[in-house]
């Protein structure tokens, strides 16, 4: 088989760069080692910035979030037992949009159904292969036991923290900067109502917890847990419980329990690799960098990655390299820059085992004095909205 770019991984960086470029007229096919199902099973971020809501508009897969996803303005930021609300729309003029990853994945996996493009799934055994020593990349795969292979122009390694590509690329030509957190959040999601219109981050002495949302009638939870827990110590009464001596008072008498659909552990780790290309290989997405997920960046700068990617293929196939030459520069600026901000927040609103009551009071004093400023609160609502492309 042959294609102009072999796209590595069906999450949603390699979804939306599918579409992306087949809207552009560029072929590709993805290949993915799971299942459809089992991709659209993984439970994971909330809320998409203005500009992966745009990208999703730009390859005709946002009608549904449109219609279905939730305009927030603003979100809580409690400590203390108070509630101060950071006002997106007044402080930007920009607001975000509550809609799951699974809802964006299901909505591109339709889309590409749609264009009659081709994704393998349950490929075995991938490799990329010759993407640094010439012009002819080719991916290789197992399917049901039989060889296949791509060969390409490019291949673009979405494939995630734990993918291929990334592990494909000799070692000393990648630098990677990493920190992992000593703990990680135990996540629940539920259908009851949700605590609030708006999403509410918790400090408190016991750890962070986050209420979020999927819909009017389903709720995400979050509690911060030592690494070392397992998700099967967690019994759901218990999840409750912990969650409630977290909140204010008047929000642990609202909040409304129920069984959990999905319960898991995730672990917390910032992770950047440097440069994000070798030579017709590109990394995107999880695949080049992780962040914790207290800013809300990691799907965004995924589609942040994939936007520009797109732009560097539209303007190769075009007779213009430059884009294709500065992708990994131009990528690089804005995920350090979301790395900077999820990993502030991070240390703004988590408990750390190693932290002294003085570290505990600087934390205090730190959001205190940015809650109370104008200026403060604007630094944090215009990361969070998204910094420009
Ligand atoms: P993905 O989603 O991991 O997809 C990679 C795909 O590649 C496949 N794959 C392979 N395919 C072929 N061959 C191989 N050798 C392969 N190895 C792997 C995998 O099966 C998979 O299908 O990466 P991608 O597309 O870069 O997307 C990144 C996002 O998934 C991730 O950044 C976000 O979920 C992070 N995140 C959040 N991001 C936000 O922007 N806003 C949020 O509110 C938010 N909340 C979160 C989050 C992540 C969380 N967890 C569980 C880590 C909340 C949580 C709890
Ligand atoms: C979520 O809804 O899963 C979610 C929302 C905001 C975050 C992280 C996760 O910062």
């Amino acid at each position: 088989m042959r294609t102009q770019v072999a796209i590595i991984g069906a999450g949603p960086a390699g979804l939306l760069l599918g579409q992306l470029l087949s809207a552009s007229g560029i072929d590709n096919v993805i290949v993915e080692q799971r299942s459809g199902d089992y991709v659209l099973g993984r439970i994971r971020a909330g809320v998409l910035e203005p500009v992966t809501v745009s990208l999703l508009e730009a390859c005709g897969a946002a009608a549904r979030m449109h219609r279905d996803g939730l305009p927030h303005e603003g979100f809580e930021l409690c400590t203390g037992g108070q509630r101060h609300r950071i006002d997106l729309q007044a402080l930007t003029g920009r607001h975000v949009t509550v809609y799951g990853q699974t809802e964006v994945t299901r909505d591109l996996m339709q889309a590409r159904a749609d264009s009659g493009r081709s994704t393998v799934y349950e490929a075995e055994d991938v490799r990329v292969l010759d993407f640094d020593d010439g012009s002819s990349p080719r991916v290789q795969y197992r399917l049901g036991g039989e060889l296949h292979e791509i060969a390409c122009d490019f291949i673009a390694g979405c494939d995630g923290f734990h993918g291929v590509c990334r592990a494909s690329i000799p070692a000393d030509r990648l630098q990677t900067f990493e920190r992992v957190y000593p703990f990680g959040w135990l996540g629940v999601l539920a259908d009851v109502p949700p605590l609030s219109h708006e999403l509410m981050y918790v400090r408190h002495e016991r750890g962070f917890a986050l209420c979020s949302q999927r819909s009017h009638t389903r709720s995400r939870y979050y509690v911060q847990v030592p690494s070392s827990d397992r998700v099967e110590q967690w019994s759901d009464a218990a999840f409750w419980e912990e969650l409630k001596r977290r909140l204010p008072d008047d929000a642990a008498e609202r909040l409304v329990t129920g069984d959990p659909i999905e319960k898991s552990i995730a672990p917390l780790r910032s992770f950047v690799a440097e440069p994000m290309r070798c030579g017709r290989l590109f990394l995107a997405g999880d695949a080049a960098h992780i962040v914790p997920p207290t800013g809300a960046k990691g799907l965004n700068l995924a589609a942040s990655d994939v936007g520009y990617l797109w732009q560097a293929l539209v303007d190769f196939y075009k007779g213009d390299v430059s884009g294709v030459d500065g992708y990994s520069a131009r990528c690089l600026q804005r995920v350090w820059k979301a790395e900077r901000f999820s990993w502030w927040m991070t240390g703004l609103l988590h408990r750390f085992p190693e932290h002294s009551p003085f570290e505990q009071r600087m934390q205090e004093a730190e959001l205190a004095y940015l809650l109370e400023s104008d200026a403060g609160r604007r630094v944090i609502a215009e990361n969070y909205v998204g910094l420009p492309v």
